[in-house]
Order: C-alpha cells, then sequence, then structure tokens
C-alpha cells in the first residue's frame, strides 16, 4: 500500500524573470515559489513529505501534447536577447519569455512527470510539485498566460501511455480556465476535465465563449469536459464546496478515475489580485481531502497561478497538510451560497444531466408552481435584504475590501484562529477483538462498568427508558470513554462495537454534556431515538431507514426513509453529497457520530468512503459505532486514512433519488447549503 506525500521544489525554476516593462505579466514572479517553500519548512512540512528529485523532460514528452514546430520556436527563445524575446512574447497572449525559460519550462514538466512516476508506482501515494512556468493555457502551438507547455495535459497523456490509466480526473481549481487543457481533451472521453473560473460573463481574461457552462467536449468526448464559469467576483467558501458537493463529487464518482491530478491554481483564494475572489486557505484542505478517497489516492497537486505570496503560500500549507492526512480546520462562517454561484451551478447540472445518473434528479421537479421561487430563497419583492444568498453575495464585497486594506493583518488573524492542532493518536479503540492487523497502529481505551444511575447522571436528564438493557450498558461503558479522550483532543477518532444501534443517541447526548457545542449523529439503520436528542439543535441526526411512518417535526432530527434497501453504496453517496454533506457542514459540528448496523445492503468499501470524507467535517473527529464485528477491519483501515478502493458497481435507484429530491425541497428554507437551483 503507497504512503506517503511527494514534494517537489526545486530553484532552478526561479531562474527566470520578466525582462521589461509588461504590467500584464508583472504577477509572476520567482518569489512565488521560494514564499511557498518557505512557508512549508515554516510549518515543518518539508521533512514530512518525502522529497521528489526533479529532471527536464524530453522533446518526445512535451510533443505529447505540442506540436515540433513550437517546441523548435521555444527553444530557440533560449538565446535570444531583450528585443527578439519581446517580439517573440508578443506572438502570444499575455506570456513573457526569458532566455531561462525553455530550460524551466522543461524542468516544470519533468517535475510533473516525476511526480506522476512516484504516485503511479506507489513510491509516494499523493504529493505536490512546485512548479513554474505554470501549463494549463498552453496550447498545441501557442504560449499563453505566462504558460509555455501545458504540465498536467501531457502529464495525462504521459500517464495514459507509459501506465495505461484508462480514466483520469484533472481538476483545475485556478481561478482561470484551463483552455489549453479543455482543448487538449475536448473529444477524448478517458479524461475528466473539471475547471472552475473567474468569467464575469466573458469580460474576464481569456474572455473565451469556450469557457462557458455549456462547453461540456466534442464527439465521444462529449460530457467530459465540466465548466463552471462564476459570474461574480467574491466566490468563497460556501460556493467553492457547493461546487464541488453539487457537480464534482458526484461526477467524480460517477466517472471512477484512476488518477487524479489538479492543476493547483491559488489565485482562486482570498487576496489574490487576478482572481478577486474570497476563499480562504483551508478551503484548499478541504478540496484536497474530498478528493482522496477517488483513485486509491493517487492525487498529483501541480501549481499553477497564485500571485498574493501570503495567500499562495498558506493555500498551498493548507493543500499540503491534507495531502499528508492531517485534521483540515473546520470552514467557518455562514455556509450559503450566492445567488449567482447557484445559477452557475443549476445551469451546469442542468446541461450535464443527460450524461451523468447523479445529476438527473432535480429539485426542480417538485417546484413548478411559480410560488416556490420566491419561497425558496426567501425572497420578497422590494426587499432583497432579506435573501440570505443575496445577502451573502454583499457580505464577500465588504469582505473583499475590507481584507484589501491590511491583509496581513487579516491572514495572521486568520490562521492564528484556523490553524488546528492534530492529537497525538490517531485511532483508539475499545475493547475489539485481537485478532485485528492494524491493532498496533491503534491507541487501546479501557472501557469502564457504567450502571444506570451513572448513565442518568452524565446525560442529565435525558431519556433513560432503554437503559434496562443490559448490552447497551456494556456499550456505553466503551463509548463514554472514548468520547471523553476524543473531546480532551487525546486522539481523533475512534470505533467501537455496540450490539445495540440506540447507543448512538447517547453518544451524542454525552458528547455534548462533556462539551461538544455541536453533534452530528449519522445513523445507518434502525434504532429508536430519545425525543430530547431529536428536539435538541445541539445535534443533528440523520438516519437512513427512519420509520416509514415517522413524520418528520424538526430541522434536526431526519430519518430518510428509503423505498429499496439493498445495494445502496451509490444511494449513500448520492445521498452523502447531495445531502449530508451539505446539512453538516452548516451545522459545523466539532464531533460526528456514525452508527452502522448489520446487514444494511451497503458494502464495507462505501463505509470507509462514507467515514473518510464525513472526517472533513470536524477535524477529524469521528465516533464509529458498529454493530458488525467484522466491518471493524475496514472502518479501522479507514480511520487510520489508508485509502480507499473505488465503490463499484454502484447504481442510483430512482425511488430513493426522489426521497432525498423531496427531503431537499423541503429543508432548504432552513438549511441554505442545500440550495443548488433557484427554481
Ligand atoms: C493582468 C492580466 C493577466 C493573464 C493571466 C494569466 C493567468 C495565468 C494562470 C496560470 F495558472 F497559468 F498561471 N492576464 N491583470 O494563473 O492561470
Ligand atoms: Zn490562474
Amino acid at each position: 500500500m503507497a504512503s506517503g506525500t511527494g514534494l517537489i521544489n526545486n530553484e532552478q525554476m526561479m531562474s527566470y524573470n520578466l525582462l521589461w516593462d509588461y504590467p500584464v505579466c508583472s504577477i509572476e514572479i520567482p518569489e512565488r515559489l521560494s514564499t511557498s517553500y518557505e512557508k512549508l519548512k515554516y510549518y515543518g512540512l518539508v521533512e514530512r513529505c518525502i522529497p521528489l528529485s526533479v529532471r527536464e523532460a524530453t522533446e518526445e514528452e512535451i510533443m505529447l501534447v505540442h506540436s515540433l514546430d513550437y517546441i523548435e520556436a521555444v527553444k530557440s527563445t533560449a538565446s535570444m536577447n531583450i528585443e527578439e524575446l519581446k517580439t517573440f512574447s508578443y506572438n502570444y497572449n499575455d506570456v513573457y519569455f526569458h532566455p531561462n525559460s525553455y530550460l524551466c519550462a522543461k524542468m516544470s514538466l519533468g517535475a510533473t512527470l516525476q511526480l506522476v512516476d512516484a504516485v503511479m508506482l506507489s513510491r509516494v501515494r499523493n504529493g505536490m510539485a512546485l512548479v513554474r512556468p505554470p501549463g494549463h493555457h498552453s496550447q498545441k502551438s501557442e504560449a499563453c498566460g505566462f504558460c509555455v507547455f501545458n504540465n498536467v495535459a501531457i502529464a495525462a497523456n504521459y500517464a495514459k501511455k507509459t501506465y495505461g490509466t484508462k480514466r483520469i480526473l484533472i481538476v483545475d481549481w485556478d481561478v482561470h480556465h484551463g483552455q489549453g487543457t479543455q482543448y487538449t481533451f475536448e473529444e477524448d472521453p478517458s479524461i475528466l476535465y473539471f475547471s472552475w473560473h473567474r468569467y464575469e460573463h466573458q469580460q474576464f481574461w481569456p474572455n473565451l465563449k469556450d469557457s462557458d457552462y455549456d462547453v461540456v467536449g466534442k464527439g465521444r468526448g462529449t460530457g467530459f469536459n465540466i465548466n463552471i464559469p462564476w459570474n461574480k467576483v467574491g466566490m468563497g467558501n460556501a460556493d467553492y464546496l457547493a461546487a464541488f458537493l453539487y457537480v464534482l463529487l458526484p461526477m467524480a464518482y460517477e466517472f471512477n478515475p484512476e488518477l487524479i491530478l489538479v492543476s493547483a491554481g491559488f489565485d482562486s483564494a482570498i487576496g489574490d489580485p487576478e482572481g478577486e475572489m474570497c476563499a480562504t486557505p483551508e478551503c484548499f484542505a478541504h478540496l484536497t481531502q474530498l478528493l482522496m478517497p477517488l483513485a486509491n489516492g493517487k492525487l498529483c497537486v501541480v501549481l499553477e497561478g497564485g500571485y498574493n505570496l501570503r495567500s499562495l503560500s498558506e493555500s498551498v500549507c493548507m493543500t499540503v497538510r491534507a495531502l499528508l492526512g492531517d485534521p483540515v480546520p473546520p470552514l467557518v462562517g455562514q455556509m450559503v451560497p450566492c445567488i449567482s454561484a447557484i445559477e452557475t451551478i443549476q445551469n451546469v447540472r442542468a446541461v450535464h444531466q443527460q450524461y451523468w445518473n447523479f445529476l438527473k434528479y432535480h429539485d426542480s421537479v417538485f417546484s413548478k408552481d411559480s410560488n416556490t421561487k420566491k419561497l425558496n430563497l426567501g425572497i420578497e419583492e422590494g426587499n432583497p435584504e432579506s435573501n440570505d444568498a443575496s445577502n451573502a453575495e454583499e457580505k464577500k464585497l465588504t469582505m473583499i475590501s475590507e481584507v484589501n486594506q491590511d491583509f496581513d493583518e487579516f491572514m495572521d488573524s486568520h490562521m492564528k484562529k484556523v490553524l488546528v492542532l492534530a492529537p497525538p493518536a490517531r485511532t483508539a479503540l475499545v475493547g475489539c477483538g485481537e485478532k485485528l492487523t492494524k491493532l498496533d497502529q491503534c491507541l487501546q481505551v479501557e472501557e469502564k462498568k457504567i450502571t444506570l444511575e451513572e448513565v442518568g447522571i452524565l446525560i442529565s436528564g435525558g431519556d433513560c427508558a432503554h437503559l434496562k438493557d443490559e448490552n447497551l450498558l456494556l456499550s456505553l461503558g466503551k463509548i463514554f470513554p472514548l468520547i471523553d479522550k476524543i473531546t480532551k483532543r487525546e486522539v481523533r477518532n475512534g470505533v467501537v462495537v455496540s450490539p445495540t444501534l440506540s447507543s448512538g443517541a447517547f453518544a451524542a447526548r454525552y458528547s455534548t454534556t462533556v462539551g461538544a457545542s455541536k453533534v452530528l449523529l449519522l445513523l445507518l439503520g434502525e434504532a429508536d431515538i430519545p425525543t430530547d436528542v431529536k428536539d435538541d439543535e445541539k445535534i443533528l441526526v440523520m438516519q437512513i431507514y427512519g420509520k416509514q411512518d415517522v413524520k418528520r417535526q424538526s430541522n434536526y432530527y431526519i430519518p430518510i426513509c428509503w423505498k429499496e434497501h439493498n445495494e445502496l453504496d451509490g444511494d449513500l453517496l448520492y445521498a452523502l453529497f447531495g445531502f449530508i454533506l451539505p446539512l453538516a457542514y452548516e451545522h459545523q459540528p466539532e464531533l460526528v457520530i456514525l452508527t452502522v448496523g448489520s446487514n444494511i445492503g451497503i458494502q464495507a468499501v462505501t463505509l470507509a468512503h462514507l467515514t473518510h470524507l464525513l472526517q472533513v467535517l470536524s477535524e477529524g473527529r469521528i465516533l464509529v459505532i458498529s454493530q458488525a464485528s467484522d466491518l471493524v477491519e475496514t472502518l479501522i483501515s479507514s480511520l487510520l486514512g489508508d485509502p480507499t478502493s473505488a465503490v463499484r458497481p454502484f447504481v442510483l435507484k430512482q425511488e430513493n433519488a426522489l426521497v432525498l429530491v423531496k427531503l431537499r425541497q423541503e429543508l432548504k428554507q432552513h438549511w441554505k447549503l442545500l440550495q443548488n437551483s433557484i427554481n
């Protein structure tokens, strides 16, 4: 099993810079690399990574995307004087050449290919390459937007050719559209290309119609090109997250990539002069962690843009932390996507729904009457103030101007707030069998004998009717000490086997008594939940297999009553992206409790994905209570951060999908992150 995070950095790639006055190119400076690397050192991240060496790419490799004529032209710049370099550069759009450009472009590509080799040969699990020049704008015979050779596009073709990789996902989170990458693969169904970008209805560079949401690929590649054009500046954490949850992740899971390449530009982060967006550095840790369960963890992150050095370097560090498996800081603040983002996401889903099962079911089927439009977004005519999504927009604009006043001060205090320490131990066990293969990697926690009276006191006033059950008392004797350890930050997560599923509700109640301000309880299976837990706004309960006849009366107790009960793997993932994670992100729990019944029609591997993904919510604090002991091995492995294999085959059952569509409709007044359409 591959482990470790590779890191590529090489000073040689700093040996070119702009030699004349050319304002559009002045932001692409060598310090982008040194500042990022220094910050990684400062946080002690460099020494935790595996250093990978750089090499120059060969001509043959460059030709995986570019024409020989173009390569020759670039080669000729190595001996040009400034005047010649100028003339040459002006043949292209917003790019400059330096006598070292050709060498650096070969190193930048070589570094990317070294990372791909290391990941594909399992020398490391994942990694990041700090490179320049960037690549995603360059095309077959064209340099563009600071880019000379298209590192990521070539890397994709290289992986196909060298390793026979059949499906590659390219995630381009740079704030500019990687049109070069799009053009390279527009007819190729083996590459799923996703890009979000500042667009402003074509007013923003590179001002192409090709960047709009309706450009979905051509020929056999139709449906494999995903553009998310942002039509406003100021997009932030909630907007990016919504794009991941409602567009990228469902499509990526359906696509099932064998390798993921990230065109990682951090000009989409707050404070960047080009992007003018609002996402804070820890957002990139979330994006990274959300991608990590795919492709068996094979994730290569390659630097593209990023021009605010502070924002760039903090974001790079956040990305590397996530790659290393560190707990990701919670996304704080109101998780409400703005109207413009919702509109874009809705358009993207609409054009792609004919190609992807996971996008087939729309909320709009339930909102045909015209009144719903006002209802859903809380818009009252003449009073835009009452609209959360447009408020979100306003707030962002204020944020941009405030933040720009003293960016470093803002960042200092922000980073102080969000940086989290990982507990000394990762995964704890209480009273699980001795035969487990990973036993030595886990912390053993002593169980306690606990009496009915004690429980009554511990869960102060909670409903104790069930406590006559001897098994339940035994389980709580394991669960409570584990919750103590997690809330005291002595261990990050843990597993307990409990024959009775009712223990989940008691666990949640106990957590709030010992100090967790908010808890998410996700129950997979039948269990009674005491009314005091159902009614408690601190505890968000979602229950799959909730009793059919239960009428939901609360925004905090949500039974998902599915009609079909076998092979639920696809349905569960669908529910996770479209429903469970959005609600949970908005709830901002400090602890997640997942209770898994036996024989629930969900494969162990799917549960591994679930536990991995749920860890984005609560700095990795998750307690898994499993009814079946044979799941423990898989659960531990997932909690320890091992790579997960693909969930296959999975189907989404219409009946079950429609249950969620209906629930979303009912709940999106209260849970704003559920909004992904403006119908
Ligand atoms: C200055 C206009 C600059 C060119 C923008 C190029 C962006 C390059 C990038 C890359 F990742 F490639 F580096 N126009 N106001 O960030 O996408
Ligand atoms: Zn960019």
